[in-house]
């Protein structure tokens, strides 16, 4: 397929590729404390296509490999500059997808770019979704297990939306869980979703997670999640995902 055909081509030179970004802010405080890395293809051909397109193709085509790893040494080069610049330690989140784990050995792969980058494990977080970790479960806990053992931070995506009970929950090595966007858009006027992100509050705090309350879009979004004491926040009431320029100058305006 045509679509395919300029992929490929493009992962060629990455030149049609770049990173944004999405701070990740303390609810209470307002600072930022990290931000997510989302990839971005403009084609010449087609202009700006959505990862929820073409993440998919690649995952089939098994393009996602050398796109993964372009993210993740993308991410740590351009926020290793930033975070030095600005001197306060930094985390930036990345997603994988379930092929990375089924392909290829993920943390020689993740061991490689901090070597070249130089850039901290214990500020770089993977965003893996339940459904990721349900599907590969013996690979994913070992894989998981030896980056923990390197120092990188690990958070669990979308969460809600896959099927992973909590009896899982607790065997992953897991640092962060970031609650799904689709809990957040009616908690303040739906009471079964204000009641689950409740719940799912009072479970990260048992079993000793830190919180992302995903798209946030209004201050009664923010309000309601910081009375019930979820930590960060993120979404475009704070921020839309930035191209770095904006970012630096986003963090700039914070400090
Ligand atoms: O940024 P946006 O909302 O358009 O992203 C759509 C979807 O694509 C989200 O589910 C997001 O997690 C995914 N996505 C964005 N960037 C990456 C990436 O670098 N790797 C993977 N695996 N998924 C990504
Ligand atoms: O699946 P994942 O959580 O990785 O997807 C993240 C995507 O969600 C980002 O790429 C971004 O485009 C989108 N997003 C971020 N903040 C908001 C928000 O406040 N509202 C909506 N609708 N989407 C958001
Ligand atoms: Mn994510
Ligand atoms: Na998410």
């Amino acid at each position: 397929r045509a679509i395919e055909r300029d992929l490929r081509k493009a992962v060629q030179s990455f030149d049609e590729f770049h990173v944004v970004y999405q701070p990740i802010v303390d609810i209470k405080t307002g600072q930022m404390k990290s931000a997510e890395a989302l990839v971005r293809w403009h084609s010449a051909e087609r202009g700006l296509v959505s990862p929820e397109q073409f993440i998919p193709l690649a995952e089939r085509n098994h393009l996602i490999m050398p796109i993964g790893e372009w993210v993740l040494e993308t991410a740590c080069r351009e926020i290793q500059d930033w975070s030095r610049q600005s001197q306060t330690p930094f985390r930036v989140s990345i997603n994988l997808s379930s092929r990375q784990f089924r392909e290829q050995n993920l943390p020689d792969v993740v061991k490689g770019v901090l070597d070249r980058t130089g850039f901290d494990p214990n500020q770089l977080s993977l965003e893996i979704t339940e459904t990721l970790m349900m599907e590969n479960l013996d690979e994913a806990l070992v894989m998981l297990h030896e980056l923990k053992k390197m120092g990188v931070r690990l958070s669990i995506d979308d969460f809600g939306t896959g099927y992973s009970s909590l009896n899982y929950l607790k065997r992953f090595p897991l640092d962060t869980l970031k609650i799904d966007r689709m809990f957040v858009r009616d908690v303040t006027s739906n009471p079964e979703d204000a009641a689950m992100v409740a719940a799912i509050l009072t479970m990260a705090q048992s079993l000793n997670l830190e919180v992302v309350g995903e798209g946030i879009e209004t201050l009664e979004h923010n309000n309601f999640l910081r009375e019930k004491g979820c930590q960060l926040g993120q979404g475009y009431y704070y921020s839309r995902p930035l191209r770095i320029e904006e970012f630096n100058l986003f963090a700039e305006k914070r400090e």
